[in-house]
């Protein structure tokens, strides 16, 4: 049987094997990747991150089981754990957690260990995205870490990013540090039945303005804003603040109607296919290089590349003549 039959939302198991594959970057996953990607394109990807204990499993498993209870969506959970291999403690609690809406055919969950491996925990994740835009979930909620540029990568995969705040961890100067804010689509300010909630809104706002007129004088800070956006950006979207309380499901119509604004605001302004243009061409030019390098590599013997570089590390070559002598042949 062919991939793109084994992808399919009536089909879990196969799914989940499948994305064992693309995790683990095989061959086998690679096909998949290419037969399911005519398919894909559909999804609305949806980023949840902030720092550990915010309540993002919570609000993640809240936000599934309203949007199954509204009626039609499907929804698929991919929770990235940056745990070590060794405790792996808050995948179980995840899972155990979520075991309410795992008998929910419309409802797709895995977690990701990130294994400490960052620059491949953006790609694989992209690839399993894919496979899961392509099996027909309508929704795709993708919980990670704020913490670093991985995450932020990772962000940057969402059609809407939802950075998780609660209150005294300290959090908004946190959030400043990482550049999180900056990422931000819809500010959550969670545990909101817990003491210290308006100091953490208040600032959550002071810190979301003062962004706000960065990106608006066009100096963007470290999230990585291009231009372009910039400019739409103060136009348009004013990320939204919302308190939730996910232990009792408190603040969810209200998440739920800014997450629907968001994507209507990114059709709208034309925002959404120049974001994804702009992740398929990050694509393409990842696999060129890595392409482009595997092809030298194989052309290449290790005693050659060591004995040009003898001569750039005795100054007799510099490193650009190494690279030319050494790219002749393949080309
Ligand atoms: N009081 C309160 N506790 C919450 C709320 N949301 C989550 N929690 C608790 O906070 C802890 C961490 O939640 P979790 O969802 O695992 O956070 P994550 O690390 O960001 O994924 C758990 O014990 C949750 O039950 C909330 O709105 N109010
Ligand atoms: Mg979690």
């Amino acid at each position: 049987m062919k991939s793109s039959e084994l992808l399919s939302a009536a089909n879990k198991l196969a799914l989940s094997r499948l994305i064992s594959e693309v995790e683990n970057e095989t061959s086998a996953g690679k096909i998949a990747l290419d037969e399911c990607f005519s398919r894909s394109g559909k999804a609305h990807l949806i980023g949840v991150t902030g720092a550990p204990g915010t309540g993002k499993s919570s609000l993640v498993n809240r936000l599934a089981q309203l949007i199954r209870r509204q009626g039609t969506q499907t929804v698929a959970i991919v929770a990235i754990d940056p745990s070590s291999p060794f405790t792996g403690g808050a995948i179980l609690g995840d899972r155990v957690r979520m075991r309410d809406l795992s008998g929910d055919p419309g409802v797709f969950i895995r977690s990701m260990a990130s294994r400490g491996e960052l620059g491949g925990l953006a790609r694989t994740t992209a690839g399993v995205v894919q496979l899961l835009d392509a099996a027909g979930y309508d929704l795709i909620l993708i919980e990670t870490v704020g913490a670093g540029q991985s995450e932020v990568d990772i962000a940057r995969l969402a059609h809407t990013t939802i950075v998780v705040e609660s209150p005294g961890m300290g959090d908004d100067i946190q959030a400043i540090k990482a550049g999180i804010l900056e990422i931000a689509d819809i500010l959550v300010v969670n545990k909101a039945d817990r003491p210290g909630i308006e100091n953490t809104e208040r600032a959550l706002r002071a810190n979301l303005e003062l962004g706000y007129s960065h990106r608006v004088n066009g100096k963007t800070g470290h999230g990585g804003f291009t231009e372009e956006n910039v400019v739409v950006d103060s136009e348009g979207w004013v990320p939204p603040v919302i308190k939730t309380i996910a232990t009792e499901e408190s603040g969810f119509p209200e998440l739920m109607k800014a997450i629907l604004e968001h994507r209507s605001y990114l059709q709208k302004t034309g925002l959404l296919a120049q974001r994804e243009h702009e992740r398929l061409m990050d694509e393409f030019e990842h696999l060129l290089r890595h392409t482009l390098v595997q092809n030298w590599k194989a052309h290449t013997s290790t005693e050659q590349v060591s004995r040009v570089m003898e001569a750039v590390y005795s100054r007799k070559r510099s490193p650009a003549s190494a690279v030319e002598e050494l790219t002749r042949s393949v080309k």
